[in-house]
């Protein structure tokens, strides 16, 4: 039996629609953060005396589309490592559900280190990045820490994660805002596919997204929190966007999102250097330097309570226990 820990990670430039819906390739590169405080582990054991896949999440067996999405991984370990046996998984999440975060970024990325390693396979992490696609495409950049760049590519072999700077040693953080941490109405997987299908401003959403995918790097690369906190702001701008031009027309947002993002512009105004990303969901992530957590959590403060505050700095890539 083998166990991985992979880490949840935030996109500072949005992955926002498939191009082939079987393989998970996405029309545009992305660009995200790996977090340190949230995380899965998960153990595989392929074991020949199982008559059928056990899948356990959290101690309990999984129900739902979740199932199909983890035997896709599965069968494929099984296909190239040549073993036939099924396989127990136990997944457990450290990933709060009100923490307000997607824990199947950490979760897929977790189970194609562990079941490839528990199959004899010693994999590079770019094959990993390729297997943990197969079951969530955010998976795929949770295998690498700190800043990551997710390749679009062409087919199966060209649509890999790898990264930018995984040694994050400079002053940049997120506070995430839990604005309602129920499940949301439209998964982030419908929520894409529909808009690829049926919004008229999805294909200004791919030509801009692959524009910013060089400038993004390069502040990273220089460390320029402005340059990249702007850029992260506009690609989660233009993703909600495109969810309004969506027939049906849906959004994301809530009131208190509304409030949040007009708050940052608002310290923006006043000189802090703070920029707002939102995912398939209500919740702001806040991207700024450590040093101005305290004047922003103060400033939020009066919107929300203090613990729908939660502080993430960057963290690493999968390590096996
Ligand atoms: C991202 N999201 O880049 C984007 C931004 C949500 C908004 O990746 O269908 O769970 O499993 O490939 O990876 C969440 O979508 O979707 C996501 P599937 P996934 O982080």
């Amino acid at each position: 039996m083998i166990t991985a820990r992979a880490h949840t990670n935030i996109a500072f430039l949005k992955y926002w629609g498939k191009k082939n819906v079987k393989l998970i390739l996405p029309y545009n590169d992305s660009i995200s953060l790996t977090l340190d405080r949230f995380y899965t582990d998960t153990s595989v054991d392929f074991d020949q005396s199982l008559d059928h896949d056990e899948i356990f999440v959290d101690e309990k067996p999984l129900t739902g589309s979740g199932v199909k999405r983890v035997k896709n991984v599965l069968d494929l370990v099984r296909h190239l490592s040549g073993i036939s046996n099924f396989a127990k998984v136990q997944s457990t999440n450290h990933v709060p559900s009100t923490a307000g975060l997607a824990s199947s970024a950490s979760a897929f990325a977790a189970l194609a280190a562990a079941s490839t390693k528990a199959a004899g396979l010693n994999l590079s992490n770019r094959q990993l990045s390729i297997i943990a696609r197969h079951g969530s495409g955010s998976a795929s950049r949770s295998i690498f820490g700190g800043f990551v760049q997710w390749h679009a590519g062409h087919d199966d072999q060209s649509s890999y994660a790898e990264p930018i700077q995984e040694n994050v040693d400079w002053d940049i953080n997120l506070i995430t805002v839990l604005i309602n941490t129920a499940q949301k109405k439209v998964s982030s997987t419908n929520g894409m596919q529909s808009v690829v299908e049926t919004s008229p401003f999805y294909p200004a959403w791919v030509k801009n997204a692959q524009a910013d995918v060089k400038p993004m790097k390069t502040a990273i690369l220089n460390q320029n929190l402005a340059t990249l906190g702007e850029l992260a702001e506009q690609s989660a701008m233009r993703m909600h966007a495109t969810t309004f031009g969506a027939v049906p027309s849906f959004t994301y947002f809530q009131p208190q999102t509304l409030a949040i993002l007009s708050a940052v512009r608002n310290m923006r105004k006043q000189g802090v250097e703070c920029y707002s990303t939102v995912d398939a969901g209500p919740n702001v992530k806040i991207i700024c330097a450590s040093s101005d957590n305290e004047f922003i959590m103060h400033e939020l403060n009066q919107i929300v309570s203090a613990k729908q505050l939660v502080v993430c700095k960057p963290g690493p890539g999968i390590t096996y226990l």
